[in-house]
C-alpha cells in the first residue's frame, strides 16, 4: 500500500504540469489582434483555402483520435499483469484488419486529392464578376530585394509597398520578380504565389471587408527578407477612386525648406535610383517616390512613415534595414532636414 502511494505522486505531478502547460497554450491563443491569421478569411479566395484546410484538419484529428485511441486501449488492456508469463501468444497476419487499414487511408487520401484539385482549378479560373460587365482591377506586382512595386498600368499609377484596392471587386495580379524568387502573401486575402524572374505568375483575390491587410514576402530572398512587407488597403469604391486621382496628379511644387530639399534631391544623385513624376527624376532602382508622403510605412514596413523616421532612414538606411540596396549617402543634418520637408510634402 505504502509503495503504491509513493509511486503515484510523480504521476500526479506530471499530470499537473501537463495541465498548466496546456492552459498556458490556450491562454496564449487569446491575443486580440491577428493581422496575419489565415483563420480570419476576408475574401472568397482565402475562404476557399481555409475551407480546404479545415477539412484536412478535422480529418487529421479524426485519424489521430482513432489511432492513438487504439494504441492507448491496447497498451492498457493487454499490459503485462503480475504472474503472467514473459511472452504473450504471438499472432501473425489478419487479412480483414489489413484490408481495412489499407482501404481506409486510401479512401481518405482520395477524397483529399479530389477536394484539393477542385480547389486549385476553382482558384485558377478567372474571378467571377460581381456585377454585369464588371472587370477585375489589374495590377502588376514586381518583387525587388526587398520591397514591392505595384503598377496600375490602366490607371497610370505606380506605388510601393502599399496596394490600394476597392472593396468587393476582384483584383487580378500579374507577379514578376526583378531579381530572385519571392512569394506574395496576404494571409487574410489569399495564399502564397511565387514571384519568379522571367515568369509572370497570376493570381486574384477580393477583399469583402474594408480594412488594412498585412502581407509579406514568404520565400527566403536574402538578408532583408523578413523586412519585405507590404499592406493591402481595401476601401470603398469612392475612396479608392479618390486615392487614384490624388496619385495621378503631379505633386504640388515644394515650398519653404522643401524647395531646398528638391535641390538636394537633384544634386545628391537620388534621381539615379528614384522617380518623382513631374520632375526630371526617373530612376528605376528604388521605389517611386511621387507620393511617398502619403504612404503608411517606409522601406517595406521597416518604419512607420513619420518625419523622424524618414530622417532616420536618410541618415543611414543600413542602420534601419541591414542589407537594403540604398547606400548611406553621408548626408549632412541640414540636407536631411531639407529632404524630409520635401519628401514628406509629396502626398
Ligand atoms: C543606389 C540607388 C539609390 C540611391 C542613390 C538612393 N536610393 Fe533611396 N532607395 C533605394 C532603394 C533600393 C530603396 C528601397 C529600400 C528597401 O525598402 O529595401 C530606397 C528607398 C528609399 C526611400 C523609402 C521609400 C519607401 O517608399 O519605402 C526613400 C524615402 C528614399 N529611398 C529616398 C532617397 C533619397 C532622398 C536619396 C538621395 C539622397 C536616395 N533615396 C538615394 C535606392 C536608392
Ligand atoms: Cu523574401
Amino acid at each position: 500500500m505504502e509503495t503504491m502511494v509513493v509511486g503515484r505522486r510523480p504521476l500526479l505531478q506530471l499530470i499537473g504540469v501537463g495541465l498548466v502547460l496546456t492552459m498556458v497554450l490556450f491562454l496564449v491563443g487569446c491575443a486580440t489582434s491577428y493581422p496575419q491569421s489565415t483563420f480570419d478569411a476576408a475574401g472568397p479566395v482565402a475562404k476557399k483555402q481555409l475551407d480546404l484546410y479545415l477539412f484536412l484538419f478535422w480529418a487529421a484529428l479524426g485519424v489521430f483520435v482513432v489511432v492513438e485511441g487504439l494504441l492507448l486501449y491496447t497498451t492498457i488492456r493487454f499490459r503485462r499483469r503480475p504472474g503472467q508469463q514473459a511472452t504473450p501468444p504471438q499472432v501473425h497476419g489478419n487479412t480483414r484488419l489489413e484490408v481495412a487499414w489499407t482501404l481506409a487511408p486510401a479512401i481518405l487520401v482520395g477524397v483529399i486529392g479530389v477536394l484539393t484539385v477542385r480547389t486549385i482549378f476553382d482558384l485558377a479560373a478567372p474571378p467571377p464578376a460581381m456585377a454585369p460587365g464588371e472587370e477585375p482591377l489589374q495590377v502588376s506586382v514586381v518583387g525587388y530585394q526587398w520591397w514591392w512595386e505595384f503598377q496600375y498600368a490602366d490607371l497610370g499609377v505606380t506605388t510601393a509597398n502599399e496596394l490600394h484596392v476597392p472593396v468587393g471587386r476582384a483584383v487580378r495580379l500579374a507577379l514578376q520578380s526583378n531579381d530572385v524568387i519571392h512569394s506574395f502573401w496576404v494571409p487574410k486575402l489569399a495564399g502564397k504565389t511565387d514571384v519568379i524572374p522571367n515568369q509572370a505568375n497570376t493570381m486574384w483575390f477580393r477583399a469583402d471587408r474594408a480594412g488594412t491587410y498585412f502581407g509579406q514576402c514568404a520565400e527566403f530572398c536574402g538578408i532583408a527578407h523578413a523586412q519585405m512587407r507590404f499592406r493591402v488597403v481595401a476601401e470603398p469604391e469612392e475612396a479608392f477612386a479618390a486615392w487614384v486621382s490624388a496619385q495621378k496628379q503631379p505633386p504640388a511644387s515644394p515650398v519653404g525648406l522643401g524647395t531646398q530639399g528638391a535641390q538636394v534631391f537633384a544634386s545628391r544623385g537620388c534621381a539615379a535610383c528614384h522617380t518623382i513624376e513631374g520632375t526630371t527624376a526617373h530612376g528605376r532602382v528604388g521605389p517611386d517616390l511621387t507620393r511617398v508622403g502619403s504612404r503608411q510605412t517606409l522601406a517595406a514596413g521597416a518604419l512607420a512613415n513619420t518625419p523622424e523616421n524618414l530622417a532616420r532612414w536618410l541618415r543611414n538606411p543600413q542602420d534601419v534595414k541591414p542589407g537594403a540596396k540604398m547606400p548611406n549617402l553621408g548626408l549632412s543634418q541640414d540636407e536631411i532636414a531639407a529632404l524630409v520637408a520635401y519628401l514628406d510634402g509629396l502626398r
